[in-house]
């Protein structure tokens, strides 16, 4: 049954992106949202942006979170992963330290501080475009992948291959996820991007002050 009013989106996703500083998160989100390639400094804290799409058929509102990769902002940031329906883990395949943190701190942080048990996990390689420096070979991405049961991609911010895919790939697998798409669940469909409340089901965990 279709609302009344005109409805400008069908559902509102709220997605994360995650990894260490200096990987690309924000370069890919830039990419993604403007079509646009420039030199960033790290992010402070937390960054985020919106960008309207159609995949699926569905008219999507995606809300996207840009966390900082430092480490001093890691309290800050754990916070952002409530109620995200997908969360985009990147590594730079020309840094080996940005791919074994992923196993060492990435995956615990999603443990512990994600609240959909259904979220659905992406796998990034970036930096693509530097084959040469390439030290991750795509194997071991795909392997990571699996163990996780994450998709997976490789992909350049800077010559905005792959970009797009990374995003619809993510949003498909979430479409195709009932629990992630339903009334009532945390998704929250044609409301404030900024209404984040918790899923019911998780009231054991929040305690009060
Ligand atoms: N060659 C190449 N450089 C890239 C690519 N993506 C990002 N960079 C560069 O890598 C550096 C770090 O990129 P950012 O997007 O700021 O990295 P980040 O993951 O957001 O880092 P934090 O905000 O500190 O967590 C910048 O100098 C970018 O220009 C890419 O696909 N290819
Ligand atoms: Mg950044």
């Amino acid at each position: 049954m279709e609302s009344s009013g005109g409805s400008e989106f069908d559902y509102l996703f709220k997605l994360l992106m995650i990894g260490d500083s200096g990987v690309g998160k924000s370069s890919l989100l830039l990419s993604f949202t403007s079509d646009t390639f420039e030199d960033l400094s790290p992010t402070i804290g937390v960054d985020f942006k919106v960008k309207h799409v159609t995949i699926g058929g569905k008219k999507l509102k995606l809300a996207i979170w840009d966390t900082a990769g430092q480490e001093r902002f890691r309290t800050l940031t754990s916070s952002y992963y409530r109620g995200a329906q997908g969360i985009i883990m990147v590594y730079d395949v020309t840094r080996r330290e940005t791919f074994t943190n992923l196993s060492d701190i990435w995956a615990k942080e999603i443990d512990l501080y994600s609240t959909n048990q259904d979220c659905i996990k992406m796998l990034v390689g970036n930096k693509v475009d530097k084959e040469s420096e390439r030290v991750v070979t795509k194997k071991e991405g795909i392997d990571f992948a699996r163990e996780y049961g994450c998709l997976f991609i490789e992909c350049s911010a800077k010559t905005r291959v792959n970009v797009e895919h990374c995003f619809e790939e993510l949003v498909l697998k979430i479409l195709d996820t009932p629990s992630l798409t339903a009334e009532g669940s945390t998704t929250v469909k044609k409301s404030n991007i900024f209404n984040q409340k918790p899923p019911v089901s998780d009231a054991s965990t929040s305690g009060c002050c």
